[in-house]
């Protein structure tokens, strides 16, 4: 069940499956009565039947034509939020102003009223328009009516519904639920939308994100009750989390001295891959020459990445519990020796890497409370803590700021994060006393996740709801560029090649739709490209989360595991570097998603994630692009994310 927790972002495009449900309230082909009167000189409403596929192609449209402006009860974007607008309009006139807005205001005066010169005519066939006006009649119950307000929740019911929001919500909503990757659904605005509407939304999901919770069976009809009601209410305040509590939690289980001085193991431990197991709260370690597995081990709930040491020795990995695991990979069989909680919920962890610092020190980002936490590199015992809560780059007061992704220069003692709500990136300088973020770097709002250029100089960093990938050059510690790519862009840490014609590039594929994009990344050399997109390619497929390359590699791995089309979900595509193109896609599991790609040490082997209770790892030779082989057992459960020691080690992707 926990599967299905993580997927909460990622799930954008069950969209069929939820489409279906909302068919049952779309039965009436009647046009409601209109607000206005209707002109000589109209695009006629077509009489289409209704019914699950009109549905499911309205709520595709909608989609991809109309969520990039408006959400249904998530708010305004750049159009109004249209919860409720088939209330408001009946169909004849929806059609005329989808049709044709500007053309439509000219004739008609409500039209003409509302009609501000942003909204484009999207060039739609009046059966593709039909279909989503039977969307939006689908959608009546979310907002537009007139919203109840919550009812009073027990004691018991309050922290239920609280821990529900952290394990589902507050990744993409924020803990005090002012809105990132998701909107803002605090409670002047969930207040709007009323507790039927809330229940609407929960059951089955909206386009541009927000998951099914109660058509996949994730909640049941009690709990999105309860929640409906829980988030009208004002959210409970969290707790902080200080160095004494931060201490409390630390356990050393072997200290440095009593740890070997040369590996015990006679395994290659530089191609050892730890996996995450993600709904087990385990970490796997696979020999990557034999492909034995090593060892499993307890690291917490949901773990989400894993880390190496500059040296490569220790992993270290960090849950959405804010637990951070410190692994020895040279003993005989790879061990905990060290475990702390720095956060109530996190996401990001990283290592010194710089000369002089090699596995000196580990940061934790916290995603609740606002802070980073400093530990000793050997041990984990809690060094310092950081507040990180500002205002945002554009003087906002806030409430939450999460650290996003963090990554360790090699060039200098300094680590960069994004900071996410406030828009700015971080440097902290770890060959200073306590620790301090020494500068604060001006970029865009909701940075996410991000890597290095192939110089380690330069590091890319996802405002993912922007739209956007912030530069960063790490050498005068300025921002370079701000690039648009496309529909949230995800690189993961990214993938560094150099393209034919445009020289070095780094690039990125999105989650909102299927593209790999390729931005110019060589200054010096190439300066006509540096900071522009160079080379867009489609990927079938309506999303994307990551994709990953090796310099010994001709090929650019990619996964599609957010595809409204089952069998997209489990393919993998890859781009040829030479080609310029896209090569092939290949559908490579029967079961689960397909996602996430690491490589081998020697960079001729990748290894892909079958995201399941029943997992899978599958190893393709990188030269012929075939299987060759397949990792199973019980004990593979949810495998997720994946990290080649050599490889996380020296940043090589
Ligand atoms: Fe991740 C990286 C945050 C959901 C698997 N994820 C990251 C990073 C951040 C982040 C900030 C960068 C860390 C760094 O480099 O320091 N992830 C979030 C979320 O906020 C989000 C959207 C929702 C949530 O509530 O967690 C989210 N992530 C997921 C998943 O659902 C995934 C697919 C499975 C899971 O583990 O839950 C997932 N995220 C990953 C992986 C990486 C990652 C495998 C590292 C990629 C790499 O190659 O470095």
């Amino acid at each position: 069940m926990r599967l299905q927790t993580v997927r909460r972002i990622h799930l954008v495009l069950f969209v069929a499956a939820v489409a279906l449900v909302l068919a049952g309230c779309s039965s009436s082909t009647e046009p409601t009565t209109s607000t206005t009167a209707t002109p000589s000189t109209t695009t006629e409403a077509p009489a289409t039947t209704t019914g699950g596929d009109l549905v499911a192609t309205g709520m595709e449209v909608f989609d991809a034509k109309c969520a990039a402006c408006h959400t249904i009860g998530g708010g305004p974007l750049v159009g109004p939020d249209l919860a409720g607008v088939t209330k408001e309009f009946d169909a004849e006139w929806l059609t005329n102003w989808i049709a044709d807005p500007k053309a439509w205001s000219e004739t008609d005066d409500q039209a003409k009223e509302i009609y501000t010169g942003k909204m484009p005519a999207l060039g739609l066939s009046s059966d593709e328009i039909a279909a989503v006006i039977e969307y939006l009649k689908s959608t009546e119950d979310v907002g537009g009516g007139e919203a109840t307000g919550p009812r009073e929740l027990s004691e018991v019911e309050f922290a239920a519904a609280t821990e529900i929001f952290f394990n589902r919500c507050a990744g993409c909503h924020g803990t005090l639920r002012a809105g990132a990757t998701g909107p803002n659904i605090q409670p002047e605005r969930t207040l709007e939308i009323g507790t039927e509407g809330i229940k609407t939304i929960l059951t089955n999901g909206l386009p541009g994100g927000m998951p099914a919770w109660g058509k996949e069976g994730i909640l049941t009809p009690e709990e999105i009750e309860l929640m409906a009601n829980f988030v009208q209410l004002p959210p409970p305040t969290p707790p902080s989390l200080d160095l004494d509590k931060i201490k409390e939690s630390w356990t050393l289980a072997v200290a440095p001295e009593d740890r070997p001085t040369e590996p015990e193991t006679s395994r290659n431990w530089e191609n050892f891959v730890g996996v995450i197991l993600r709904d087990a709260g385990q970490v796997a370690i696979i020999d990557g020459d034999t492909k034995e597995k090593v060892a499993v081990l307890d690291t917490g709930f949901a773990v989400h990445i894993l880390r190496s040491s500059a040296t490569g020795r220790y992993f270290i990995a960090v849950g959405r519990d804010g637990r951070v695991t410190m692994i020895d990979l040279w003993t005989e069989t790879p061990q905990i020796v060290a475990q702390v909680q720095g956060c109530f919920d996190a996401r990001s962890v990283e290592s010194s890497k710089f000369e002089g610092f090699e596995d000196k020190f580990i940061i934790e980002g916290c995603y609740w409370p606002p802070q980073y936490v400093v530990y000793d590199g050997l041990t984990l015992e809690p060094l310092v803590v950081h507040d990180v809560l500002t205002p945002d780059i554009n003087g906002k007061e806030l409430e939450e700021v999460r650290v996003a992704a963090i990554v360790a220069s090699h060039n200098d003692p300094t680590w960069v994060m994004g900071l996410k709500e406030s828009g700015y990136v971080g440097v902290v300088d770890y060959s200073q006393p306590g620790f301090p973020m020494v500068k604060k770097i001006e970029t865009e709002l909701f940075l996410h996740d991000g890597g290095w250029d192939a110089t380690g100089r330069y590091f890319f960093i996802a405002a993912n709801a922007k739209n956007t990938m912030v530069v960063i050059d790490m050498q005068t510690k300025e921002l370079v560029a701000k690039i648009e790519t496309g529909k949230i862009p995800h690189p993961g840490r990214g993938a560094n090649w150099v393209d034919p014609e445009f020289g070095p590039v780094f690039a990125t594929t999105h989650i909102g739709e299927g593209k790999l994009t390729l931005i110019g990344a060589d200054p010096e050399n190439h300066p006509e490209y540096a900071w522009t997109v160079v080379r867009e390619v489609e990927i079938p497929g309506s999303g994307s989360l990551f994709l990953k390359t090796h310099p010994n590699s001709e090929w650019v791995w990619m996964d599609t595991p957010l595809s409204n089309v089952e069998e997209e979900t489990r393919q993998v595509c890859v781009y040829s570097k030479e080609k310029m193109a896209l090569e092939k896609c290949m559908q490579v599991a029967d079961h689960g998603r397909v996602v996430h790609f690491e490589y081998n040490e020697a960079g001729d082997e990748v290894w892909v994630s079958v995201w399941d209770k029943d997992g899978e790892l599958i190893i393709f030779d990188d030269k012929t692009l075939t299987e060759k082989d397949r990792i199973t057992g019980d004990w593979l459960i949810t495998p997720t994310g994946k990290f080649n020691v050599h490889n996380t080690a020296n940043d090589i992707y």
